[in-house]
């Protein structure tokens, strides 16, 4: 294990700041301005209208979003396509399952700003499914350090302080993590609270519960012949990973190189690889005090 506490805590003298790396306070959270345009977020909240049979994926960078794309997509298409068939073998999950604000909303000219409330209002009153995944904050902060390591060339001691002050894409993690928390306590039938960690150690029990949730249960039949293994492994970090469209391919129009960065190590608790035991106490106390009285934690 290698030990970065020399100068974790004492961010250097050149430390990186919101503005450098193209974060834009907005409603609330830093949003990566640089990929989408606060106008993009506002006519999403305009103009989409939420349908009761919508399933809307919603995680925060490095959590597992891939990851769950290609199950969601896998449960929801499971009688229409094969696994020798399915779109995902030659198209990465974000395309199959695209981004809202990054993606749809991003070429709206003309939002009107006068309206916007602070939330995509439609969702909340519609029955839609939302799937919410989280992943531990320290293994996020790694896995988003090296991820960004092709447009910034922050040090992960920076790239860690600036965590610790919410200032990071779609952060504060803790404001964004108990939105959604919450929202599942209040509307466990619409809210599905998945956590990355669960899923690696259990894929199967946690793939059930994710289809069941989403209103695509898998009958006793499809169980009984194995569907659940073969989409679980179909969707394993090593096979999508190997897939040439995940190797050597690049989304059209996205400013990530290519999509072998969506695919690193998958391991949980490679964050003790970077952060030191000092700074992984640091920030086990502010989300102490910032989850404090929610019920949400980490273990
Ligand atoms: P994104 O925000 O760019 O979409 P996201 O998919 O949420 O990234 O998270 C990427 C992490 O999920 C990477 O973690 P790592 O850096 O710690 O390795 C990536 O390797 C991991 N990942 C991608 N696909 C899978 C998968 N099928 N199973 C497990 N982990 C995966």
């Amino acid at each position: 294990m290698e030990s970065k506490e020399s100068s974790l805590g004492t961010p250097s003298a050149a430390a990186s700041n919101a503005d450098d790396l193209g974060l834009t306070q907005f409603q609330g959270f830093w949003i990566p301005s640089r990929s989408v345009p606060t106008s993009s977020i506002i006519a999403f909240q305009k103009n989409f209208q939420a349908l009761d049979d919508d399933i809307i994926v919603v995680s925060k960078p490095k959590s597992g979003t891939t990851w769950l794309k290609a199950l969601v997509f896998s449960i929801v298409n499971r009688h229409h396509y094969t696994f020798s068939n399915t779109p995902l073998n030659s198209t990465n999950p974000h395309l199959l399952v695209p981004y809202l604000d990054i993606h749809l909303y991003k070429k709206n000219p003309n939002p009107d700003l006068s309206t916007i409330s602070s939330q995509a209002d439609s969702i909340k009153r519609s029955n839609c499914r939302i799937v919410y995944i989280i992943r531990n904050p320290f293994d996020i902060i790694v896995s988003l350090w090296h991820f960004l390591r092709f447009m910034d060339d922050q040090s992960v001691e920076d790239h860690f302080e600036m965590f610790c002050r919410g200032e990071e894409g779609y952060g504060p993690f803790w404001d964004h993590a108990l939105g959604y928390w919450n929202m599942s306590l209040e509307k466990p039938s619409n809210v599905l609270f998945l956590r990355y960690e669960e899923l690696k150690e259990d894929p199967v029990a946690q793939t059930k519960r994710l289809a069941a949730f989403l209103g695509f249960p898998f009958s006793i039949e499809e169980e009984k012949t194995g569907m659940v293994n073969q989409i679980v492994d179909f969707c394993s970090f090593n096979n999508l990973k190997d897939l040439e469209v995940n190797k050597t391919g690049k989304n059209p129009g996205s400013i990530i190189p290519n999509n072998k960065l969506f695919f690193r190590s998958g391991k949980v608790g490679d964050y003790v690889n970077h952060l030191s035991p000092t700074a992984v106490e640091r920030l086990s106390n502010i989300l102490e005090e910032k989850l404090s009285g929610s019920g949400l934690t980490f273990k």
